[in-house]
């Protein structure tokens, strides 16, 4: 699985709606690679390789440079691809079969979306209500950012919105110490929250933690293999980043070993544009769990590489039939 001499890479960079905060900093626009393979029967596929800075462990440039070399053909010597692109070549093997075959082969091509809600208290509760009306079955907001109080506050204010029967997801992208994230559980015991992603700093205290939380894995996956999960059955949930975790296949495969663990495999975008929505539907359509998936991201970009954009800003979506992509060329710069 390599890029061959027939095939395009183009870079794109695409404005958020809003800046978008991960990491350590606020983010005004994503960019990434866009692969075009030319497949023996002459039908061409796209892919999206777009590591996501501070979580991916490769930069956009050794993405770049790794398919180039597999281009040159120095394949024996090239090291391993970098996760983002095995979800880039991944994704247009999978774009390719289902265009041969008519049929994308899934177990499951319905999916309930998870909504994100972020922004200032008033927006982000703006957002509950407008989530609460549309239907969506589950919601997602950061905690770690202010104090405990008013991060308290706004849970109950989300709950009182949404009522009693939408999943509530927190995540604090390792923001506590361990005192904090306890004092936190004990004054959001009666909100019922689905769990919270990587509340500690430090995840060695995790299992403790989970006396007093439901917890989520999501940055400490990517510090693991798959052997590791059955140690970490504490875990209410992993969140899968296929673009993180090394691909479609890899990510296929941590949802069903955590579904055999009996803990929810959550499918989750990281800021990719249609292109990769795609290969993200497709891991989730592989998965036998039907938990929400964290796909609302793509609200964020205010323009798409893939045109017409996708139609993901529901509570439920559907996988569209596989049909020929076009792509808006002047978000694109050609580079090989
Ligand atoms: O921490 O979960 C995260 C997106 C980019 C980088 C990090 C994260 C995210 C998300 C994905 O929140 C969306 C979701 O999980 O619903
Ligand atoms: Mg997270």
């Amino acid at each position: 699985m390599r890029l061959a001499v027939a095939d395009q890479l183009f870079r794109y960079r695409v404005p958020f709606c809003a800046s978008v905060r991960w990491g350590r900093h606020a983010h005004a626009y994503r960019e990434g690679l866009i692969i075009r393979q030319q497949f023996p029967d002459g039908i061409a596929a796209l892919g999206e390789v777009a590591p996501l800075p501070g979580f991916s462990q490769e930069s956009l440039e050794e993405a770049q440079d790794a398919l180039l070399a597999g281009q040159e053909g120095s394949d024996a010597r090239s090291p391993r691809l970098p996760a983002s692109a095995i979800f880039g070549l991944e994704t247009a093997q999978i774009l390719w079969k289902s265009r041969a075959l008519g049929d994308w082969g899934l177990r499951r091509s319905t999916f309930d979306v998870c909504a994100l809600l972020a922004g200032s208290a008033a927006s982000l509760l703006a957002g509950a209500r407008a989530a609460r009306a549309e239907g969506y079955r589950a919601v997602k907001l950061k905690v770690g950012r202010q104090t405990l109080d008013a991060e308290v506050r706004l849970v109950c204010a989300v709950r009182s919105i949404v009522g009693p029967d939408v999943h509530i997801r927190l995540d604090a992208n390792r923001a506590w110490p361990y005192d904090d994230a306890r004092a936190f559980a004990m004054r959001i015991r009666e909100q019922n929250v689905a769990f919270v992603e990587e509340p500690l700093a430090d995840p060695r205290a995790l299992p403790a933690l989970s006396r007093h939380m439901p917890v989520a894995l999501d940055e400490t996956l990517a510090e693991l293999s798959l052997g590791d999960l059955p140690a970490h059955g504490y875990a209410e949930a992993i969140v899968i980043k296929p673009t993180i975790l090394g691909g479609i296949s890899i990510a296929v495969a941590w949802a069903e070993q955590a579904a055999t663990l009996g803990m929810t495999p959550v499918i989750s975008a990281a800021y990719e544009t249609g292109i990769g929505m795609l290969g993200l539907l497709y891991a989730a359509g592989q998965v036998r769990a039907a938990a929400p998936i964290g796909l609302d991201t793509y609200r964020m970009i205010q323009r798409d590489v893939l045109v017409p954009r996708l139609d993901l800003s529901l509570p439920q979506v559907a996988m569209p039939a596989p049909h020929a992509l076009m792509l808006d060329h002047t978000l694109l710069t050609c580079i090989a």
